[in-house]
């Protein structure tokens, strides 16, 4: 039969990349996001090769989540794999200096976001059984701290700790549960946390021959394809370029 994943934020960046990748192997998808043309052309595309289809969905719309997964196609209805991955950094200003509805969003898509689909896709990953995955991207912003990263990072370590403690409920179920924690890939992550600044945008980048979302989306590939017994927990990947940054201290001037 053939295997079907489930993919939020697919019309960029990892999600894209995933929905690239598993079209390849012949997986049937189900692809979402908020922006209708990229959604469509995307479908379009890989139409020709596998089974698609695409949900326009906000993630944090949680009775449009709802219905839209309630009236999931019978040829789309049994998941072999989910991932999460619709998700965004806004601003990396220091705490003070931030709006609090950028705080609001970071929380409400990779925290309210990802327990939606994830609470309202589990019986249908669990009637797969063995076999079945969760995908969560977590960040290295989820394990270690640095400036600016405050909210976001807060929000990325609920998605390491939510993921531990959905696997000791899945337990028995069949169903795996893996957090991938990347550090800089490039993608139009940066450009949407620095609010469309493309001069910041290629900063973020420039000589750091940072991580590709088509490494990302190889990585979630090999973890959802290991043996059905095999659960990968975690994974935490960086570019060779960028170490973590070391303990900061203010002295004083005297
Ligand atoms: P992109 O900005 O390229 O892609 C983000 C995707 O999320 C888009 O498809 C976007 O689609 C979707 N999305 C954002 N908000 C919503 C929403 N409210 N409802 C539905 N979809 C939404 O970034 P990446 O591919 O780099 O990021 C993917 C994930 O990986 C995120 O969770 C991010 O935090 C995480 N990550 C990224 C890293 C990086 O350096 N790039 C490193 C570590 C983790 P649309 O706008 O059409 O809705
Ligand atoms: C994105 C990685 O290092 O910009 O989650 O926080 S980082």
């Amino acid at each position: 039969m053939t295997s079907t994943v489930f993919i939020t934020g697919a019309t960029s960046g990892f999600g894209e990349a995933c929905a690239r990748r598993f079209a390849k192997a012949g997986w049937s998808l189900v692809l979402t996001g908020r922006r209708e043309e990229r959604l469509n052309a995307l479908c379009a595309e890989l139409s020709r090769q596998t089974k698609v289809l695409g949900l326009v969905l906000d993630v944090r719309d949680r009775k449009a989540m709802e219905a839209a997964i309630e009236g999931l196609p019978p040829e789309f209805d049994k998941l072999r794999g989910l991932i999460n991955n619709a998700g965004l950094a806004l601003g990396a200003d220091p705490a003070p200096k931030c709006d609090l509805d950028d705080w609001d969003i970071m929380v409400d898509t990779n925290v309210k976001g990802l327990m939606y689909s994830t609470r309202l896709l589990l019986s249908r990953l669990i009637a797969h059984g063995k076999g079945a995955s969760i995908v969560n991207l977590g960040s290295v912003a989820g394990n270690y701290s640095y400036p600016g990263s405050h909210v976001y990072g807060g929000t990325k370590a609920f998605v390491g700790q939510f993921s531990q403690n959905l696997r000791c409920d899945l337990q028995g179920t069949g169903v795996r549960v893996t957090n991938i924690e990347p550090g800089l890939c490039e993608s139009e992550f940066s450009l949407v946390r620095f609010g469309g600044d493309k001069a910041r945008y290629d900063a973020t980048y420039a000589g750091a021959d940072p991580i590709q979302p088509q490494d990302i989306a190889e990585t979630i590939f090999w973890v959802m394809n290991q043996p059905a017994h095999i659960n990968i927990n975690n994974i935490e990947l960086m570019p060779v370029s960028q170490t973590l940054a070391g303990f900061a201290i203010e002295r004083s001037k005297g």
